[in-house]
């Protein structure tokens, strides 16, 4: 390809950038953008299909019947997720293959909050309320991201995103208007999980190696500390009507800037979870290995049937 035609395609996409329009699978990219773009949409599939462990581990365990078959649609639509987002990375030209290698050998990310247990009931509460309330955060904010397929994705799962943290948030207003064990039990969920949801808006801007390339690319629309802020001042206003208390003693409204003011987050332990040191990372991957193995014959047998169909279709057409 000679200079000019580079030149020329990379200012139609600088023009669809500027213009707010979407970039499309089959538009011209610059080769740094399609692998940023790979790198997160799928870490985020990664993140919806190991994000089914933790609250699939109560399935089984559910205290009624129709908050069983709640749960089991919010887990069965994790995956539908994931799917979307392993499709939307297949059209940047990644195979679905290399993805799932790349997930099953740890070499891939996924968010940190899903190697953390899911110790009591009330944990399925606290994931719905605020791991699902920081992911709708961030993912409003991304059905405006440039690329469209992404960005449709986006819209799609935000509106399922918000009946799961609707349900999460009922299941802790049940128990938080429950016994004092009931509600221990939601302060308890709260005490564990609220760090660690303050950690899936990534490291602080000054320390976001992607941001300041992606926010150009308009990839992500705002950084991960105004999503952080948006987060914290809905969620302590919830958590006020809750009557639960947020862990963390420095927290305070700051009537000038209009924000809550909040504790440090403790980086260390964010760094040693990406790095597979969290409580759960190994059961976490064991469990998608596991998975893979025992889903073989399935796609075997999808393998086998689509090409005797196809065999079957060319003798017809003969
Ligand atoms: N965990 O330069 P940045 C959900 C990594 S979906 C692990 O700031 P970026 C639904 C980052 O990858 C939750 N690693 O990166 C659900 C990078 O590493 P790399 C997932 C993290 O991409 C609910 C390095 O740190 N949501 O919850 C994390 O610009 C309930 C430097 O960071 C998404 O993925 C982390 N939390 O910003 C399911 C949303 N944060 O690649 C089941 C889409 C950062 O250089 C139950 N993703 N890192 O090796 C995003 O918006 C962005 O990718 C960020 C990170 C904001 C997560």
């Amino acid at each position: 390809m000679d200079q000019n035609s580079v030149s020329n395609d990379q200012a139609r996409f600088d023009q669809i950038i500027d213009a707010e329009e979407k970039i499309e699978p089959r538009d011209w990219m610059p080769e740094k953008y399609r692998l940023n773009l790979i790198r997160q949409i799928s870490q985020h599939a990664h993140s919806e299909v190991v994000g089914q462990l933790p609250e699939g581990n109560w399935i089984g365990r559910a205290p009624t019947l129709r908050r069983k078959a709640t749960l089991l649609a919010k887990v069965q639509d994790e995956a539908g997720h994931g799917l979307y987002l392993y499709s939307a990375a297949e059209t940047l030209g990644e195979s679905r293959e290399k993805m799932m290698d790349d997930l099953l050998s740890g070499k891939a990310k996924y968010a940190t909050i899903f190697n953390y247990p899911t110790l009591t009931w009330a944990d399925v509460g606290a994931i719905g309320w605020l791991v699902d309330g920081a992911a709708i955060v961030n993912q409003i904010s991304l059905c405006q991201t440039s690329y469209g397929p992404y960005a449709r994705a986006m819209v799609r799962i935000c509106k399922e995103e918000s009946f799961h943290m609707r349900q999460g948030f009922e299941i802790m207003q049940v128990l938080s208007n429950g016994s004092h064990t009931q509600k221990s039990m939601a302060q308890d969920a709260l005490n564990r999980w609220w760090w660690p949801t303050l950690m899936m808006f990534g490291p602080h801007d000054s320390d976001s190696a992607h941001s300041q390339q992606s926010m150009k690319w308009k990839i992500k629309r705002q950084s991960n500390d105004e999503l952080r802020q948006k987060f914290v001042d809905q969620t302590v206003e919830q958590a006020k009507h809750l009557g639960l208390k947020i862990p963390d003693k420095d927290l305070r409204w700051n009537s000038e800037q209009g924000h809550y003011e909040f504790g440090p987050i403790d980086w260390d332990e964010f760094q040693r979870v990406v790095k597979g040191g969290g409580l759960c990372n190994r059961d976490r991957l064991c469990a998608r290995r596991r998975a893979d193995e025992e889903g073989g014959w399935v796609r075997d047998a999808l393998i086998a049937y689509e090409e005797k169909r196809c065999v079957r279709d060319k003798g017809e057409a003969a």
